[in-house]
């Protein structure tokens, strides 16, 4: 393969840049170009030498030389990593030199791609590789962290080795059932195990998936009932107007708050009443779309006075969502009983009281230490609910030559998940979104 170089740091200016080159000239490139005390390609590897780069006789700059040779390096090829200093010339200079010496500029995502073609990583732990770059919180490059060391890969290998076990449990079955005797039943178990493996991961996505985009809250409710004071209560900050004039909020307003980790997108919203005013009235249009888009809504009562028509609206749209109910103003007397279907709590957004409790009841929506998290790509989740439509199938058959056929398929999607079969036109829309030098 071809010897390929890359600047792999962001451009602009920095501390340092690292241009990344990899494959069989890596090092009698470099050997070409840098002056220290040694010829790179005489240390050994994974080693640091310190020297500087010329262009012909022209000194470039000062740089430190990071020598990985080959297998154990990111891509599996021989790789030198030369670190200079930051700012968008040196390294673009240093890069030049290198593609002058007959190597070619990689392309997006291209050291990656050689990872997975030399079998250093499969498929899945590529893509993870990718989330950990463009992760938005801490927790999600945690988790994308453990994708990336294989710990999907490995889930989904178990799978399919009990796959292959349970299809060669059917051929046996099938092919000499009269010297062995093995119980339909067990294969079906079995099967049903499998299943359920599987519908784990498919739970475990949902949830992985609020740590990696994070969750939206819309905050609703009609008029004046206190959601812009609530709104910035919770975010410790005077962000939304605050009056007594029913009203006030005429658009949706976004703060992101970091709740152990993950990433919640509050919103304020303008209350909901009937109204003549185009401005409010596109204010109220933009709220309905915002509940559509919440993760979870909460719905704002003002306890001091009885449910209105406006409320009951609400309860109506907010019946086919998640949401909790806030009791608002509890610092003042309460006006009414409501009999509300959803889980509820009492607050006072003025005094802060019970902030706290309301707090807890989003994370325990949302921070489920039960769940086996995985935070899978939208590729995997369609993968596996095939998979498990295959197995569904395959119970369902009562015929194990059928169930055989739909094991079958069910591996091959497994295979198709982890890379050992995917398309070029799959691999190459995943590798195209990486960065240049990754
Ligand atoms: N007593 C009491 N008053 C509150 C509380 N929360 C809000 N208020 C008052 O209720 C009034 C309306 O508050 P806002 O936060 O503007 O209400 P809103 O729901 O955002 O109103 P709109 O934007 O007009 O829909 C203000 O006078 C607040 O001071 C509370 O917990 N207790
Ligand atoms: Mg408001």
């Amino acid at each position: 393969m071809e010897t390929i170089a890359a600047i792999s740091t962001p451009s602009g200016e920095g501390g340092i840049s690292v241009i990344r080159i990899s494959g069989d000239r890596s090092l009698e490139v470099t050997d070409k170009i840098f002056r220290g005390g040694s010829l790179p390609s005489k240390n050994k590897s994974h080693t640091v030498i310190h020297g500087e780069i010329y262009d012909g006789q022209d000194l470039v700059d000062e740089v430190l030389v990071t020598i990985m040779k080959a297998p154990r390096t990111y891509t599996g090829e021989d790789v030198v990593e030369i670190s200079c200093h930051g700012g968008r010339i040196t390294a673009n200079r240093i890069l030049r030199t290198i593609l002058n010496n007959g190597i070619r500029l990689a392309d997006h995502g291209e050291f990656t791609l050689r990872a997975f073609l030399n079998g250093k990583i499969d498929l899945i732990q590529a893509e993870a590789i990718a989330d950990i770059v463009s992760a938005k919180s801490e927790k999600a490059q945690q988790y994308a962290l453990s994708s990336m060391k294989g710990e999907l890969s490995e889930r989904i290998k178990r799978i399919k080795n009990s796959l292959k076990e349970i299809q060669m449990l059917i051929e046996t079955c099938l092919n000499f059932s009269d010297e062995v005797i093995i119980d339909e039943k067990d294969i079906y178990t079995k099967i049903k195990k499998t299943k359920s493996q599987i519908e784990i991961i498919l739970d475990g996505a949902q949830y992985g998936r609020y740590i990696k985009d994070g969750i939206s809250i819309p905050i609703v409710g009609r008029t004046n009932v206190g959601k812009s004071t609530l709104f910035n209560k919770i975010l410790k900050q005077e962000r939304s107007i605050v009056t007594s004039i029913p009203g006030t909020t005429r658009d949706v307003i976004e703060e992101t708050l970091n709740i152990d980790g993950i990433q919640v997108i509050f919103m304020d919203t303008c209350g909901i009443r009937t109204s003549k005013d185009d401005v409010e009235i596109e204010g109220i249009n933009r709220a309905r779309k915002v509940i559509n888009k919440g993760d979870l809504v909460l719905w704002l009562i003002d306890q001091s006075q009885p449910l209105n028509e406006e409320d009951i609206e609400f309860l109506n749209i907010l019946k086919q969502k998640d949401t909790i109910a806030v009791f608002n103003k509890c610092d003042i007397k309460r006006n009414g009983n409501y009999d509300i279907p959803f889980k509820a709590v009492s607050v006072s957004a003025r005094t802060g009281e019970n902030i706290q409790k309301l707090i807890n009841l989003i994370k325990e929506k949302f921070l489920h230490p039960s769940v086996n998290i995985s935070i899978i790509k939208e590729r995997h989740i369609n993968i596996l609910n095939m998979v498990h439509k295959n197995l569904q199938d395959a119970l369902k058959t009562g015929m194990l030559e059928l169930a055989a056929s739909d094991v079958g398929f069910a591996i091959e999607a497994l295979r198709e998940m982890t890379g050992e079969t995917a398309s070029q036109g799959v691999i190459e829309s995943i590798f195209s979104k990486f960065c240049i030098g990754k």
